[in-house]
Formats: C-alpha cells, sequence, structure tokens
C-alpha cells in the first residue's frame, strides 16, 4: 500500500529548517526510525518516521521550511508494516520505478522552466515593505537564501550597492553598514540558523523586559568539600559532580520558597501565571550557538541524578539531537560560565522566564571570619530580573537564600 508520511504536531512551532535528511529515496525505513532534522530558534530536533516501509519519493530537501502535516516521503508499506523484502526484490522494485522518476523529473524540470518564466521572487513580508518604501524592484535584487529567497540583507546590499539611499540620516534608520571592503579586505562568516534565531530572541528580550542584574557571592569552602569528598560516587555512576549541579538544587528550594521567580508576566499584563512545577533550563554552548535544554521537575531529582541529567542533556544538545519537549518548558534558567572564567556578567532573561542565575568562576578569596582572615572559596552570582514582576529586595533575598543554601547544603534537609 502506498502512504505519505508527513511532520508530526511541532507544539505550535511552524515554518522550521529541514537542516538534514537522513533517508535516501530506496531505503527501508522502521517506525520510529529519524529520518529528518529540523532547527528550531533554540536547537535542533529529530522527526522520526511513525510508518514503515520502502521510500518512493522524498519530499523534502535540505533548506526547505516545514510545519506540521507537511508532507515528507511517500512510501510503500508492506502488510505488516515491518520490512521483510530481501535485497534482490529490493533492486527489481528500484529498477520498475526508474521510468516512472525520469517522467517525474521532466514534470519538475517543465515546473522550474515555468517558474522561471514568471519570474516568481521569494520575499518575506518585511523585505517586500521596505522594497516598497525604497521604490526598489525586488526582480532586480539577488537572493542569497534558500531557493533563491530575497533576505533583508539582500536588498539593503542592493541599495547600498546601487547608492539609492541620497540621506545619511536615512541610512542611519535603516541601519545600512558601510561598505567595509574600501578600507581592507573582508570576508563573510555565515552565521548558523541557531545564532540568527537566538540573535532575534535575545534582541527582543533585551527591548521588551526591564532588566536589572543584582550580584551576590557565596562561600562555598565547605561545600568545595563535600563535593570533592563525593566525587567519586558521582563519578562511578556516570556522572561529575560541578559547583552547578549544586546551584540548580539551591535554585530548586529558592524557587519554593520565593514562587514569584517561577512565573510568567500575563501578555495583558494584570496577572502573574504561577507554576507549580519547576523546570530548570540550562544554556550550553554547542558549536551552532547557545542551546538551552530543559531539566523538568528539577526539584525531584538528587544531586547525582541532576549531575547525570545535566550531563545528558548537554551532550544531546552538542549532538543536536535533543527533543522538542527536551528545550520547551523552563521556568527559570541558569547560565553558568564557571568552567571558563570571568567574576560576573550580567545575563538575559529567557523569556517568558521574570529572572535567570549567571554562575561565574569561583574564586579564592581572604575572608573575615572570626576576627581572622581566612581563605574561601567565593562563588559569584548574578540574578537578571524583570523589574516589571520582581523588587530589587525581593531579588536581594532570593539570591541570599541561594547563597545561604550553598554555604552550608545540609539546609536543604531542613
Ligand atoms: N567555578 C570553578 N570551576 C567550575 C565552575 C565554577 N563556577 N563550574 C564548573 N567548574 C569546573 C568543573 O568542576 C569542571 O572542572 P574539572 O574539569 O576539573 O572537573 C570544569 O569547570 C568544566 O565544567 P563543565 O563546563 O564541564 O560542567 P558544568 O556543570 O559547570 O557546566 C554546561 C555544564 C553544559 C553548562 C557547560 O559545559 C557550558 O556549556 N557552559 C557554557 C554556558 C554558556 O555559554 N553560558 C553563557 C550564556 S550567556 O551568553
Amino acid at each position: 500500500m502506498n502512504t505519505e508520511v508527513v511532520i508530526p504536531q511541532l507544539g505550535g512551532l511552524v515554518n522550521l529548517e529541514v537542516i538534514d535528511v537522513l533517508i535516501k529515496e530506496g531505503d527501508f525505513i522502521e517506525i520510529g526510525q529519524p529520518i529528518l532534522i529540523l532547527e528550531t530558534d533554540k536547537a535542533s530536533m529529530e522527526i522520526v518516521s511513525d510508518k514503515a516501509g520502502l521510500i518512493q519519493k522524498i519530499l523534502v530537501t535540505k533548506g526547505d521550511k516545514v510545519s506540521a502535516h507537511y508532507p515528507i516521503l511517500h512510501i510503500k508499506e508492506n502488510d505488516s508494516g515491518i520490512p521483510n523484502v530481501s535485497l534482490g526484490a529490493q533492486r527489481d522494485e528500484l529498477s520498475e520505478q526508474l521510468p516512472l522518476k525520469k517522467q517525474t523529473m521532466n514534470e519538475v524540470s517543465l515546473l522550474n522552466d515555468f517558474a522561471q518564466s514568471l519570474k516568481t521572487v521569494y520575499a518575506g513580508p518585511a523585505v517586500r515593505k521596505l522594497a516598497r518604501e525604497l521604490d526598489v524592484d525586488l526582480e532586480k535584487v539577488l537572493g542569497s537564501g534558500t531557493q533563491g529567497r530575497i533576505t533583508l540583507d539582500d536588498l539593503k546590499k542592493y541599495v547600498r550597492d546601487h547608492q539609492l539611499i541620497k540621506t545619511e540620516k536615512l541610512a542611519t534608520e535603516l541601519r545600512l553598514l558601510p561598505d567595509f571592503s574600501q578600507w581592507g579586505a573582508i570576508a563573510e562568516k555565515k552565521l548558523t540558523s541557531i545564532r540568527q534565531k537566538s540573535a532575534q530572541t535575545m534582541s527582543a528580550n533585551w527591548q521588551n523586559i526591564p532588566h536589572v542584574t543584582h550580584f551576590e557571592q557565596a562561600n562555598i569552602t565547605e561545600l568545595d568539600k563535600f563535593r570533592l569528598a563525593h566525587q567519586q560516587k558521582a563519578l562511578d555512576q556516570g556522572a561529575k559532580l560541578t559547583p552547578l549541579v549544586f546551584v540548580i538544587k539551591a535554585v530548586t528550594a529558592a524557587l519554593k520558597e520565593y514562587p514569584e521567580f517561577n512565573s510568567s508576566l500575563a501578555s495583558c499584563g494584570t496577572h502573574l501565571i504561577m507554576k507549580n512545577y519547576i523546570n530548570i533550563g540550562v544554556a550550553v554552548e554547542t558549536q551552532e550557538g547557545l542551546v538551552v535544554p530543559v531539566i523538568h521537575h528539577a526539584d525531584t531529582y538528587s544531586l547525582i541524578e541532576l549531575a547525570i541529567k545535566l550531563q545528558d542533556l548537554s551532550l544531546l544538545a552538542r549532538q543536536r539531537r535533543l527533543s522538542l519537549a527536551q528545550h520547551q518548558g523552563q521556568t527559570f534558567t541558569i547560565s553558568s560560565l564557571g568552567g571558563l572564567g570571568g567574576v560576573g556578567f550580567t545575563p538575559i532573561i529567557n523569556w517568558p522566564d521574570v529572572a535567570i542565575l549567571g554562575v561565574s568562576k569561583k574564586q579564592q578569596q581572604p575572608v573575615w571570619i572570626n576576627d581572622n582572615w581566612v581563605k574561601a572559596e567565593i562563588l559569584p552570582l548574578s540574578l537578571s530580573y524583570d523589574h516589571r514582576v520582581i523588587d530589587g529586595a525581593q531579588a536581594a533575598r532570593f539570591s541570599a537564600y541561594i547563597a545561604h543554601t550553598l554555604e552550608d547544603i545540609r539546609t536543604l534537609l531542613l
């Protein structure tokens, strides 16, 4: 029986870019086999087949934008839905299909010619609007996007190259870059789609949320002794107890004590949406850019379980194999640069959260205790919060709660 495999529900996400097609025509696929990788603004996600059979036609290519129900493949299912055809039979079946494929290729090239003759211009509404304002004929602009799609940058480049902007003021309004090559050699480096999308998200969050950052320090001297004393036990179970694991634990306790930090501000601005669950997003550095996998119900895990979760999710993020569910639904986010360095930074809130905790590198510092200078391990913390929801005093209490918990982790047992 011939049937179609389509993109499943994507949790409301639309127009996701296909960044990899993992199968080819003539392959047999099984139910649950990964067939495509799509890219969202936060990570990549695998699409698996919900059917088994012989792939007759692949309907998507790298670079396509897809949404739920978009057709991916035509397959020939056998009755049981499980592939049981021998290699010889596969070859026969393929050779039977060849004339059909040729015909389809001809049809495709005819369609391409037809599209060419219509001089279809691929451009989004923002590009078309700007082109109208500047009186630019989009047919003359060379598109650098997928399938020749014209991007805003293509349009701006065209305008700049053709010196269509007559006034400095308009050039500034459009944020047109000068032609840097007039001062020396330049090269273009393409940004990954994760970086492009996270740039948009970061600017929207930065522009729409009034940020304040509160700084705190935690004396983790005792915690570090405890951590190192139990490190082997964690390593035996396949994970490392880093300071971040304890920070996650302390944050889950603080969120229970100060639930406003675990809320979102309703779009109408009249109320907070309080969440009775604690899901911690953790910023992970990957080659493609920043990805934020989520530890769901983080408050229910032991320290070693948290260490394992953190390690598994960051590995999946770096391999671009996070599922949609694994990077959705955070209620609070932590960004740790502790393994890398720095004495503090001001993280940008991961909307719809209302706060984010930054963790920097612990440092040895002298601390005045009981009339003596004592060497201590100090962990810098920086909490950025949405000032529409949280006051400075609340932020100070929340941060101090985390610091005190880290200073004496036994308080978690109370
Ligand atoms: N102070 C001192 N050392 C620290 C530390 C801290 N605050 N946090 C971690 N370390 C140490 C760890 O103990 C580990 O030491 P060893 O190798 O000697 O055991 C080392 O640094 C590396 O830790 P890690 O990075 O592997 O593990 P982690 O749990 O601290 O962090 C993860 C995991 C995924 C968050 C991290 O790897 C990562 O991607 N960090 C970057 C996040 C980022 O880019 N944030 C910026 C967002 S804003 O643009």
